[in-house]
């Protein structure tokens, strides 16, 4: 087998989908769908908030602000996870204004940025398909491509978990995850 394809068969066995709450799983670092102004609030972002305390609103008032396609780390205080990095995912405008670019940014920066601090074990929410109204399907299909490629290209070790919310967003990942497994091994 070719070294990339080979790297890219590696990558796919690191990433996993699972349903549930971003805040109660067990990974180094969980991955906030967070807004430019690094404010508290609602979905994930305000579960994440919830859990990890008044002490992570206060660390991202001090970053300030992160642009879209970008993502800054603070640490995870009350959270079982001990970093949460905050990546702001794009407004979904129709799809005509960069926003599969900078989906696919958000999902690349964070990993960068978690591979840089040395961590092994990182979880994504589904950035920007709630509040932010990115096509569920569409969004599923950028996070499984943008993390495959990005862990074998850089030769990133990290585990990656996927954490859906519900079981359709689940499916959806588990299929875009499925086809890239196919397609590697043809
Ligand atoms: N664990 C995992 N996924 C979750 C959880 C949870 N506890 N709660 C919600 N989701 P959203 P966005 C899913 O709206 O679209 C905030 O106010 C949810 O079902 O949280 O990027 C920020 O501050 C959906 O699939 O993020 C920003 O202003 C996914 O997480 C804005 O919303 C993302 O939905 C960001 O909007």
């Amino acid at each position: 087998m070719a070294g990339a394809a080979a790297s890219q068969q590696r990558a796919l066995e690191r990433i996993e989908v699972v349903e549930g709450d971003i805040t109660a799983l067990d990974v180094e670092a969980i991955v906030n769908a967070a807004n430019e102004r690094l404010a508290p609030g609602g979905g994930v972002c305000g579960a994440i908030h919830r859990a990890a305390g008044p002490e992570l609103a206060r660390a991202c008032a001090a970053i300030g602000h992160c642009a879209t396609g970008d993502a800054v780390v603070t640490p995870g205080f009350g959270l079982r996870a001990r970093w949460v990095i905050h990546a702001v995912g794009p407004v979904w405008h129709g799809g005509g204004a960069g926003e599969d670019a900078l989906l696919a940014s958000a999902y690349r920066r964070s990993l960068e940025l978690a591979a840089r601090k040395g961590i092994k074990s990182i979880a994504f929410p589904a950035i920007s398909t709630g509040i932010y109204g990115f096509p569920a399907d569409r969004a599923a299909g950028i996070a499984v491509r943008t993390v495959a490629e990005t862990l074998a290209r850089q030769d990133i070790r990290e585990r990656v978990v996927l954490c859906c919310f519900s079981s359709a967003s689940a499916a959806l990942h588990r299929r875009a995850l499925d086809e890239l497994r196919t397609l590697s091994s043809s």
